[in-house]
């Protein structure tokens, strides 16, 4: 329903009123009434926070604003309540100080409420991870040019996973109103101009009018399949000034569109190659948009008894299903007749084998005759200059469609073709996938034991600690476990909230944010967070701790400490190797020794419950029971486990 606005609250505005006078009140300057008067960089730094500061730098304007009842932020806080956001993550910022305002007072800090995070890069990566666990984006606004340049490998690492996040940018348009340099070194014509190769879409509003349509659409679009983030550039003067024309202004409806099926044509004719086929593959990346996805891929691979492979762009498929043969890429390619791919972003590296350790080499892992289909939007929409949809590939179908929206009337058709003999064959195709997959959680769990007791710890036993632990609970897996595939092959991923996918652009510094925002995400499901994350990824965002603590978000946060930016050290002994130069080097600016990083007392330091460094594999035990306890309790713990680089 479209919504007028309400009137404003004269309550909060006489706060507004008070607070401006009594900080103009204790400033001991006397301010001019019309000249502009700008402190000495100096003194402004010097200089108590707040309206002191405001009252030194300029004088108020001839039609005083401490009169003022409403301002355009109040209007920005009623879209954002009708868009239902419920987290504004931001680094405090002069550029849209008129919002923020409007969010504290006129909103209540209700939905949205106020995340505070120490750096952009932290703000839009929880969005990241709160969207790909909630389903819906949540909001981040930053500092016009400098906030954004520190937001942007977070957006680039949402553009590249498809997922949305709302960013907003604080900025002065018109430059008559820009007053001190920091005003003016933090514009841009166009703030937006430097993350829009990897955002879906951007405006910079001059009305209120505009900013409610522009609001409204952006929501639209960072939610419409595929999927990104989207940018508001906000002018300051439009979230500070007054509104002049309360009773004109008119918020749009949201109509969420209805993402496509595709065409029946088409499924009819998929349907009939994989009935026909000997060996059917469905190749998964970014299907399961909804918990719904798992469900309907589930039923569409149970009636053909086929392979499914999963790439981890989403939680597609039942780790523990029968057909789950993701670890057994090698068998089930080549095998294949038909394959399925279904909303990939790379299909190039799906079906194709690469190694890069020695020189760049690659080889098709498909038969030349397999019927490669691929359904999904990916082809609709992509950008030019950022390289992330993989090499072209050869595709015998390409169907647009949504893959989730499509499965059920493929799978419809499907059943409607198979008949009685067709069933027998199938069922016994599907036991011989079962076996393969038991054969191969068999091996997973003896290849788990390999070194149980040595010390640094195994990665495997850490996994194992954590999983005896958390398996009879509601537990959730978050952040990219790329670099640790222990819980993806051996834990019993049932549910979409199990796991929630990896980090889309790997721009590390991804982990302990997007872990944060899916943490608060399942905060009010009640379900126990736990995530997996690298050293080197920690130390780029660590104060992510303090936001964790401050805002009182169970998680429990295990460090997998290798000392080293690991995969990087690999990297440089493969280059030594290349040239026989021997490997003695190759920890230089790779590892993250001398000193030892104490995490444990990092993360006290930023107020959360720390323990470690764990050596010792007997130790870990204890340490997690106690760390759970307290992320039941409501609150994060860390865990600092020193690991083996495996
Ligand atoms: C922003 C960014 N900088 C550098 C890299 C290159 N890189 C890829 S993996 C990696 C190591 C990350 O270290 P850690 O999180 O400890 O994981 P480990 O490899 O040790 O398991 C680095 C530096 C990157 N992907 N993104
Ligand atoms: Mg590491």
């Amino acid at each position: 329903m479209s919504k007028r606005r309400p009137s404003p609250d004269p309550d909060r505005r006489k706060f507004l009123k008070g607070a401006t006078l009594a900080g103009a009140a204790a400033a001991t300057l006397p301010v001019p009434a019309t000249a502009q008067v700008v402190a000495p960089r100096a003194n402004l730094k010097a200089a108590a926070p707040g309206p002191i500061q405001t009252a030194l730098e300029t004088s108020p304007p001839e039609k005083d604003p401490q009169t003022q009842t409403t301002s355009g932020g109040d209007f920005m806080v009623d879209v954002f309540k009708t868009l239902d956001i419920d987290y504004l993550a931001m680094n405090c910022a002069s550029s849209f100080r008129g919002l923020h305002e409007a969010v504290v007072n006129y909103g209540k800090n209700i939905k949205p409420e106020i995340l505070t995070c120490a750096h952009e890069e932290i703000a839009v990566a929880m969005g990241h991870g709160y969207a790909k666990m909630e389903g819906k984006p949540l909001a981040m606004i930053c500092h016009g040019v400098v906030g954004l340049q520190h937001a942007t490998m977070a957006m680039y690492n949402a553009w590249c996973d498809r997922v949305p996040v709302y960013v907003i940018g604080g900025t002065i348009i018109e430059a008559n109103k820009r007053g001190t340099t920091p005003e003016w070194v933090h514009a841009a014509v166009d703030i937006a101009a430097g993350v829009r190769d990897y955002t879906k879409w951007d405006d910079q509003p001059i009305s209120l009018q505009h900013f409610a349509e522009s609001a409204v659409r952006a929501y639209k679009i960072a939610t419409t399949p595929p999927m990104g983030p989207v940018m508001l550039s906000l002018d300051a003067e439009l979230q500070e000034n007054p509104i002049n024309d309360s009773e004109k202004l008119h918020i749009p409806k949201l109509s969420k569109v209805v993402p496509p099926q595709a065409d029946s044509g088409a499924i009819a004719e998929v349907a009939k190659l994989l009935v026909n086929a000997e060996a059917p593959l469905i190749v998964v990346d970014r299907m399961a948009r909804t918990p719904a996805g798992m469900e309907r891929l589930v039923e569409l691979a149970e009636v053909l008894q086929c392979a499914v492979m999963d790439r981890f762009g989403r939680t597609n498929f039942p780790s523990r299903h029968p057909l789950n043969q993701t670890f057994r890429r090698n068998a089930v390619v080549p095998q294949a007749d038909v394959i399925l791919a279904i909303e990939m972003n790379d299909h190039w590296a799906a079906l194709n084998a690469f190694s890069d350790r020695i020189v760049r080499s690659s080889r098709p892992l498909h038969k030349p005759t397999a019927k490669i289909i691929s359904l999904g939007l990916r082809d609709m929409y992509l950008k030019a200059n950022y390289q992330d949809f993989g090499r072209f590939s050869d595709i015998d179908m390409s169907i647009a469609g949504d893959g989730e929206a499509s499965l059920p009337p493929l799978t419809e058709a499907v059943k409607k073709l198979i008949d009685g003999g067709r069933k027998s064959t199938y069922e016994a195709r599907g036991k011989r996938y079962a076996a393969a997959r038991l054969a191969m959680l068999e091996q997973a769990k003896s290849d788990a034991t390999v070194g149980w007791d040595s010390t640094p710890i195994t990665v495997a036993r850490m996994c194992a600690e954590v999983y005896a632990q958390i398996k009879d609970e509601d537990w959730s897996l978050v952040g990219n476990t790329i670099n640790n595939m222990w819980p993806l092959r051996l834990w019993n991923i049932d549910k979409a909230h199990r796991w929630n996918g990896g980090s889309g652009g790997s721009g590390v510094g991804y982990n302990a944010p997007a872990s944060l925002g899916a943490a608060l995400a399942n905060k009010r499901h009640g379900r126990l967070t736990v995530t997996f994350n690298g050293d080197g990824d920690l130390m780029f965002v660590p104060s992510t701790l303090w936001t964790a603590a401050h805002h009182r978000i169970p998680l429990l946060y295990i460090v997998q400490n290798n000392r080293a930016y690991h995969q990087e050290y690999m990297y440089l002994q493969a280059m030594a190797n290349r040239h026989g130069r021997g490997i003695e080097n190759a920890h230089v600016g790779t590892t993250i020794t001398d000193p030892n990083v104490d995490y444990a007392t990092v993360a006290r330091g930023f107020g959360v419950y720390g323990e470690g460094p764990i050596t010792d594999p007997k130790d870990l035990a204890p340490a997690l029971r106690r760390a759970i306890a307290v992320v039941k309790g409501g609150e994060p713990a860390l865990i600092d486990v020193v690991t083996d680089p495996r």
